[in-house]
């Protein structure tokens, strides 16, 4: 065959499978993946306020102006400080004086040794919240021994303090996310939500249809009905997979609303080390989640403390 031939062929070859790399519908669906139009998510809330919560305004807040709010915020905030009288109050709750709000949201964050990117998680979040009008606390689930992390395991540790304290919803939420968005409102869905669908790390594009990590709101009775996440996942991955198929084998839909309201910064750090293990507990998933979640949920509380900004539980898993 002439040289010229074989390189018409080579270069058929190339443009044909680039053809079908970028034509495979689970690329298109990744990046225009399907979501709550905008003029439908108030609908889709789940509104409910936190047992033990009352507010004195008169007025009920108004939730049409956040998730039309363009703003797209600024991570600098993560270096400055809160604005003067924010009036949050120990432990980490707040909630607007000015109205009444119809959220109540718990934010549970897992965590260990990244106490600058805590800080000015901290601060941005309160920030962003405040532009919500929704009634929050943060709660911080520090791991104090020193095996692998159990992201999953101080989830539903947190899970179970922001239930006791009365809270309707959770968002589950990583430390080194933030949300970009005002719109992106902090209250759960009827159905649970992955929220972080468009992160920097990820160029903005969800990298597949069944993620269910990073930031997800989920209602409380929903997490009580999935036995809440798997105990088992010590080290990096799985563990968000495996409350995917938890939400599947209960029926339950996930949701998210569009690209543009979801974007996330992520805080660049070293790439934790991936653990093997997490393929074998992964794939007996469906098996355990009756007997592993919440419900063998054991360890030790070493302390609990309410700092100004967010209530810290210690734990000994
Ligand atoms: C996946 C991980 C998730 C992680 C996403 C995004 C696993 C399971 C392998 C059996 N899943 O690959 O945990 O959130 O990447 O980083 O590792």
């Amino acid at each position: 065959m002439r040289q010229a031939n074989k390189k018409k062929i080579l270069y058929c070859g190339i443009v044909v499978i680039t053809l079908i790399i970028l034509l495979h519908p689970d690329m298109n669906a990744r990046r225009t993946y399907e979501y709550i139009e905008k003029e439908n998510i108030l609908n889709n809330l789940l509104e409910e306020i936190a047992e033990n919560f009352s507010s004195t305004a008169l007025i009920d807040c108004d939730y049409e102006d956040v998730i039309h709010d363009e703003t797209t915020l600024s991570i600098s905030l993560v270096d400055g400080d809160l604005i003067e009288g924010h009036k949050i109050r120990e432990g980490g709750e707040y909630a607007p004086s000015d109205c009444k709000p119809k959220y109540s949201t718990a934010i549970i964050v897992p965590y260990r040794d990244r106490a600058e990117q805590l800080r000015g998680f901290l601060v941005y979040m309160h920030t962003f919240f405040h532009r919500q009008h929704i009634h929050y606390r943060i709660f911080v689930i520090e791991q104090v021994d020193s095996r692998p992390f159990n992201r999953a395991k101080l989830l539903n540790i947190g899970a179970v303090a922001a239930m006791k304290a009365g809270y309707p919803c959770l968002v589950l939420h990583d430390v080194d996310l933030l949300p970009l968005k005002p719109a992106n409102l902090y209250a759960c869905t009827e159905r649970p939500r992955h929220m972080s669908s468009s992160i920097n790390k990820f160029r903005f594009v969800l990298p597949y249809l069944n993620l269910f990590g990073g930031a997800i709101a989920i209602g409380s009775r929903q997490y009580k009905e999935i036995n809440g996440m798997s105990n088992d996942y010590y080290g990096w991955g799985g563990e968000d997979d495996d409350l995917y198929s938890r939400l599947e084998a209960h029926n339950l839909k996930l949701c998210r609303f569009e690209p543009d309201t979801s974007r996330y910064h992520m805080f660049t750090h070293r790439p934790e080390r991936k653990t093997e293990p997490r393929h074998k507990v992964l794939s007996f998933s469906k098996d355990r989640m009756s007997s592993d979640g919440l419900n063998s949920l054991k360890y030790t509380e070493v302390a609990t403390v309410l700092h100004p900004l967010f209530t810290h539980i210690m734990v000994d898993l």
